[in-house]
């Protein structure tokens, strides 16, 4: 740990950026009003499947106030009626034949104000012709079901993909061989990532200089730029995305959606700015959407060890395939399915169908569909922990991955950098209480109370590159940092990833500070402006410190060898000769001899030895060798109530290991507010749909998220085992709550309920479900 005076690695240093935040002093692109600006609304359809007969703008046009009605006829005259998917697939910007999905974006109005905009929307009229609704995969994949994506060529049902991983026959061997087979069918539902902010931009095409300068909610500024270009076919260096301060992303700014894309072509048409302000119905209608997995899980046991895993998902796309995948995993499930365990073999295959309804499926802290897979596992294990008669945390270390395992090639073939696994587990247990707990719910039981215990230890895979094996819609995956300290010793620090409320203007400073010893303070990190900040593929899949985190490391060393060269010869010594402190150079052995970064800095710019060139900056672009595998054990006590069905957690404990901390403070905010998410997944959020696909779920009084009232207290605990391949050690802890907590809760609420039979109790796990539940098993009261 670096000193308290650099205050690097290990110090919990208050978040700079928070000055600005906790003054609501932020700019978020809806602050920002340029001159001559417009509005724009978007008309969504009503219905979740129907045919467009006739769309009549002329009364909206006439409304005064209104400067354009954009349809998806104008937009196909400009080749833009669609646009591509991260996955490859098309995605309607404006509807021209059919609408797939309720909410989905049909035309657009724009205004001199918002609401004139808005009332112009009433005033246009569109036929459609109602078409059945697909609502769920299994009716998507069923005989006759109507077909969603007739307008795609050699498209002849609603089947998406099928994708495989693992070994069959080995895996069929083993299932052959197994001692007992435990088997769980399970639905991960459809949630949201609802961030506080919605999307939005003001796209300012310059009709002057052709330049596009467009201030949007982007979570991955660059990429978007680079895909701006090729679908729009506008010259790259013609376009600046610039992404300010955002309100939360959680994924859902990954995508690029139609209101991006129709406010731009506006904006070209029209010359002036535009603005699209996303309302809260839009966002959680038609904005990418989480999970929506139904899963069936195998797990072969023989002599208490798990020798196999089957798995098959079933995954329910929405009306366009948007999933964020590596062109090479395109399941991303496929990275850590068989969890924390050492299983010799595994089968996964994973189909996805097209439904009518909304697109998404990389957003709510996801990493690529491993929430699902990390939520089946563990789930899986737990009941056969009730099978098979053993403790659950028992199970799980019978069967875990030993430290001396690692680095560990998973059966489904990927590389778990390192871990400790029952270190976590233990720490766990021990601030729990684990025995003491058991023999409490023993005697609760006798005393007619269901207390209930819930144990998860998750596997995590965040960090994306390298850039060998990972990509986003071909774009390879590695992250890039920019360091120019100016004379005084102060300096900028440019990043190609971008926080969303991460904290990354505070924590990269720190690795700055732990690298050359210049304080946090004097390091202003940069983000999000395309023009101003060098190539990156953004900030999602907890990436930011696995990539753009080892770029700044490696840029600060780059520049620590310069100012090495700078001492020696201000000291008048040989290189070899001196010493680093942070934040000094000395001379070995005369530890008064010495210069400071900052001393040397300014001899950068004043006083260069010759052949040297001046300046003090550098840049580097940073490919990962490996993605990292941040893990951890969480525990969940809860109480369930046998008059209502009520459930509430009486304890949530929280070990972490996402290898070395940066900023202890930030990494325990993301794990709260990930432990938070896990809650409000297992407990109340949910996009559901009825028969007719319309989406129950659109408002904030259908769609529950927690607030501070229910939300449990945390209590946290961690161990270290530092990434082998990352320059200071770190793992991504971004996601980790929010992938492995939901499992916890979910068991804690089973595991009271265990002795009774119960093994199973679908998320949301709403009290009604478990009243049902009750009765089923003769304990409701
Ligand atoms: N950190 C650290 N030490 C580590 C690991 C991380 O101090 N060993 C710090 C980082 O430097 C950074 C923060 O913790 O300040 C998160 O880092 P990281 O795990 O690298 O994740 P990213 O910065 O790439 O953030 C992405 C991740 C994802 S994918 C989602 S989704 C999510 C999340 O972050 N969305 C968030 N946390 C969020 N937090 C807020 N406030 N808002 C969101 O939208
Ligand atoms: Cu999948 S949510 Mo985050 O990776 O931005």
């Amino acid at each position: 740990m670096a000193s308290t005076e650099v205050r690097g690695l290990g110090h919990s240093v208050e978040r700079k950026e928070d000055v600005r935040f906790i003054r609501g002093k932020g700019t978020y692109f809806d602050d920002i009003v340029l001159p001559g600006m417009l509005h724009m609304e978007l008309l969504r359809s009503p219905y979740a499947h129907a045919r467009i007969t006739s769309v009549d703008t002329s009364a909206a046009a006439a409304l005064p106030g209104v400067v354009a009605v954009v349809t998806g006829e104008l937009m196909a005259q400009h080749n833009l009626a669609w646009m591509p998917t991260l996955s490859g697939d098309t995605q309607a910007v404006l509807a021209t034949d059919k609408v797939r999905f309720q909410g989905q974006e049909v035309a657009a109005v724009v205004a001199e104000d918002p609401y004139i905009a808005k009332d112009a929307l009433e005033l246009i009229e569109v036929d459609y012709e109602p078409l059945d609704a697909v609502t769920g995969p299994q009716q998507a994949l069923a005989e006759g079901a109507p077909l969603i994506r007739d307008e795609k060529e050699g498209q002849t049902d609603n089947h998406v993909y099928h994708w495989e991983a693992g070994d069959r026959e080995a895996t069929e061997k083993a299932f052959a061989e197994a001692d007992q087979v435990v088997s769980l069918d399970t639905f991960y539902p459809r949630c949201h990532p609802s961030p506080l902010e919605c999307c939005g931009c003001i796209a300012d095409v310059n009709p002057a200089t052709g330049k596009a300068t467009i201030y949007m909610t982007s979570q991955a500024p660059h990429a978007h730029r680079t895909l701006f270009a090729i679908v729009a076919g506008l010259p790259e260096e013609k376009i600046r995305i610039i992404s300010p301060d955002i309100g939360g992303g959680f994924g859902n700014k990954v995508p690029i959606y139609p209101g991006y894309v129709v406010s731009t072509a506006a904006s070209l048409l029209i010359g002036r700015p535009v603005k699209w302000v996303e309302d809260r119905t839009g966002n959680l209608i038609s904005t990418g959407f989480a999970r929506d997995y139904h899963m069936h899980g195998e797990l072969a046991v023989k002599g208490g060890k798990f020798t196999a895993l089957r798995v098959k998902m079933l995954s329910d796309q929405g009306a366009f395939y948007a999933d964020a995948q590596p062109t090479k995993f395109r399941a991303g499930l496929f990275h850590i399915v068989t969890g924390s365990y050492d299983i010799p073999a595994a089968f996964v295959e994973t189909d996805g169908a097209y439904t009518n309804k909304a697109p998404g499926g990389v957003a709510y802290r996801c990493s690529f569909r491993v929430t699902e897979a990390s939520y089946l596992i563990e789930r899986l294990v737990q009941t056969a922990a009730y099978e098979l008669g053993v403790d659950p945390a028992q199970l799980r270390k019978d069967n875990f991955i030993k430290p001396e395992q690692f680095p560990y090639t998973s059966a489904t073939g990927f590389e778990y950098d390192s871990g400790d696994y029952d270190a976590a587990m233990d720490l766990c247990l021990e601030k729990l209480g684990y025995e003491e707990l058991r023999a409490e719910q023993a005697k609760a039981r006798e005393e007619g109370r269901l207390l209930g215990i819930g144990v998860a230890s998750f596997t995590e895979v965040v960090g994306a590159g390298p850039s060998k094996t990972y990509d986003i819609a071909g774009l390879k995956m590695f992250d890039s940092a920019e360091l120019r300290i100016h004379p005084t010793g102060k300096g900028v620090l440019k990043l190609g990833v971008k926080s969303q409320g991460q904290g990354h203007e505070t924590t990269f400073a720190q690795i700055v500070a732990e690298e050359l010893g210049i304080p946090p303070e004097d390091i202003e990190v940069q983000e999000g402006d395309t023009d101003n900040t060098p190539y990156g593929l953004g900030t999602y899949a907890s990436r930011s410190t696995p990539t753009a985190g080892a770029a700044t490391s490696v840029v600060a060393r780059k520049l620590r060898a310069k100012a090495q060269t700078i001492a020696a010869h201000l000291l008048e010594c040989s290189e070899d000769d001196l010493e680093w402190t942070a934040p000094r150079f000395s001379v070995k052995g005369a530890p008064d001899r010495g210069v400071s970064i900052q001393d040397c800095v300014f001899a950068a710019y004043t006083n260069m030895p010759e052949g040297l060139e001046h300046g003090f900056e550098g840049v580097t672009y940073y490919d990962p060798p490996n993605m990292t595998f941040p893990f951890g054990t969480y525990a969940v006590v809860v109480e369930i109530d046998r008059g209502t069905g009520q459930w509430k957690p009486l304890r949530v404990v929280a070990v972490d290991d996402c290898g070395v901390r940066i900023n202890p403070m930030i990494v325990e905010g993301q794990i709260m507010g990930g432990l938070t998410e896990g809650y409000a997944i297992a407990a109340m959020e949910l996009i559901d749909f009825d028969e007719d696909g319309n989406c129950i779920g659109s408002n904030f009084m259908d769609y529950l998220v927690p607030t501070a009232w229910e939300t449990p207290s945390f209590e946290l605990g961690e161990t270290v085992t530092p990434s082998p391949h990352h320059p200071i050690g770190a793992k991504g802890v971004g996601e980790s709550a929010t992938v492995g907590s939901p499992a916890a809760y979910v068991n804690a609420i089973v595991d009271a309920l265990a002795h009774a039979g119960v093994r199973n109790l679908e998320m949301p796990v709403t009290p009604d479900k478990v009243w049902a539940a009750l009765n089923e098993v003769g304990l409701a009261e």
